[in-house]
């Protein structure tokens, strides 16, 4: 059943073309952004990652996928030797805010303070209130929070307008067929 809900998932992402078009000084070249993302702490739960991965691959957009069970240096460490424009953590067992709490500091420690952080998941031991938990996430200095459920064209069309309004990529344009 597990199968069939990911395979039917995966092909409604199919029908969604996003362009990115670098407009500019370089009108002709396309800007390809880099999504580094996994499965931080403790957690093995790998189904969404891998839809991700291939909901970014779909629209052109990098994903530099580093799996489950990855720790924030992991993240931090790929995110500088990509280049990344964005982290995406995902968080399902429970621990998000153990795990995540930290990751900005581990970014600016790096270098890379202003990167893109969106997380995403099941962020919080059972239900709560989700308005609560994704302030705590925005505390901890994460752009964006994804409650469960949340479809991965969301998360893109949010990170093609993050990066179409920072500064240094203000030509990146998105479109959504
Ligand atoms: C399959 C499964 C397992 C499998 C995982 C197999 C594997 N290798 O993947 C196994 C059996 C190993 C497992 C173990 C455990 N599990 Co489990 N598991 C599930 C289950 C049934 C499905 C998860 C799944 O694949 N969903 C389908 C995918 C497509 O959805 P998704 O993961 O949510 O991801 C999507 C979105 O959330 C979103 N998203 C996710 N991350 C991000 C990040 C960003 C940036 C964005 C934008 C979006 C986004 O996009 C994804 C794609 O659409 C869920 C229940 C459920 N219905 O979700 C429980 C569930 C996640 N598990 C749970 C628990 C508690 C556990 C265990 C702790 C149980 C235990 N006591 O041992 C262990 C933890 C082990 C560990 N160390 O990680 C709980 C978590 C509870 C919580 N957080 O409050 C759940 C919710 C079950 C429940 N209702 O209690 N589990």
């Amino acid at each position: 059943m597990l199968r069939s809900f990911v395979v039917q998932y995966i092909t409604s992402l199919a029908g969604t073309i996003v362009k990115i078009q670098n407009r500019g000084e370089k009108m002709s070249e396309e800007y390809v952004p880099t999504v580094v993302l996994g499965v931080i702490g403790a957690d093995v739960h790998a189904i969404g990652n891998q839809i991700l991965e291939h909901a970014l691959e779909e629209v052109n957009i990098k994903a530099v996928n580093i799996g489950v069970m990855s720790s924030q240096q992991e993240f931090v460490e790929a995110a500088v030797e990509t280049g990344a424009d964005a982290i995406w953590v995902s968080s399902l067992y429970g621990h998000g805010e153990m795990d995540c709490r930290g990751l900005r500091d581990k970014c600016i420690e790096a270098g890379i303070g202003d990167i893109l952080l969106y997380v995403g998941g099941n962020l919080v031991i059972g239900k709560k209130d989700w308005e609560e938990t994704k302030e705590k996430f925005i505390k901890m200095g994460y752009d964006r929070a994804y409650p469960p459920g949340t479809r991965p064209q969301e998360a893109i069309d949010d990170l093609c307008q993050d990066l179409s309004l920072k500064k240094d990529k203000n030509d990146v344009i998105c479109t959504t067929d």
